[in-house]
């Protein structure tokens, strides 16, 4: 017997102002096609807050909201969609924990990531977290794709 097959998903990365402007850009994605992801579309660009605020909307009133969009808007980030079985699941275990001093080495946050004294946690990536997630932000950062 066969086992059942593994749906192929989709999720949206982001490596972060700060992973861009520390040059880490290349090496995050290195690790994604490492693990066997592959990569659908990748733009570097400014957001603009609109964006970041749709983004973010989960989190809209939160006392970390205007400093994390203020943060996002700083510098370019790389918006990257890559695609692969488990990929939302996969992509957050290589990503780390949210806090990058406590993320465990030989993740993303763990080995590249760490407090750097502002309040804003920068953490070098996000990634989708549910395939709700993904759908919602894939169509907001990529509308042609
Ligand atoms: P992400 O969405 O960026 O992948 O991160 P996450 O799921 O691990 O964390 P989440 O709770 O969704 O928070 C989104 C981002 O907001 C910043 N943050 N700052 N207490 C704080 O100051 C605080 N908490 C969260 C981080 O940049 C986090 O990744
Ligand atoms: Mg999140």
């Amino acid at each position: 017997s066969t086992a059942p097959a593994v749906a192929t998903e989709r999720t949206l990365i982001l490596v972060k102002p700060d992973g861009v402007r520390r040059g880490l850009a290349g090496e995050i994605l290195r690790r994604v096609e490492a693990k066997g992801y592959r990569l659908v579309a990748v733009d570097l660009r400014t957001a603009g807050s609109d964006l970041l605020q749709e983004h973010y909307a989960e989190h809209a009133g939160k006392g970390f909201f205007a400093p994390l969009v203020d943060f996002m808007a700083s510098g370019p980030v790389l918006a990257v969609v890559a695609e692969g079985e488990r990929v939302i699941e996969g992509f957050r275990a290589l990503a780390g924990t949210t806090d990058p001093t406590g993320a465990a080495p030989g993740t993303i946050r763990g080995d590249l990531g760490r407090d750097w004294g502002s309040a804003v946690q920068q953490n070098l990536v996000h990634g989708s977290d549910s395939p709700e997630s993904a759908a919602r932000e894939i169509a907001l950062w990529f509308p042609t794709l």
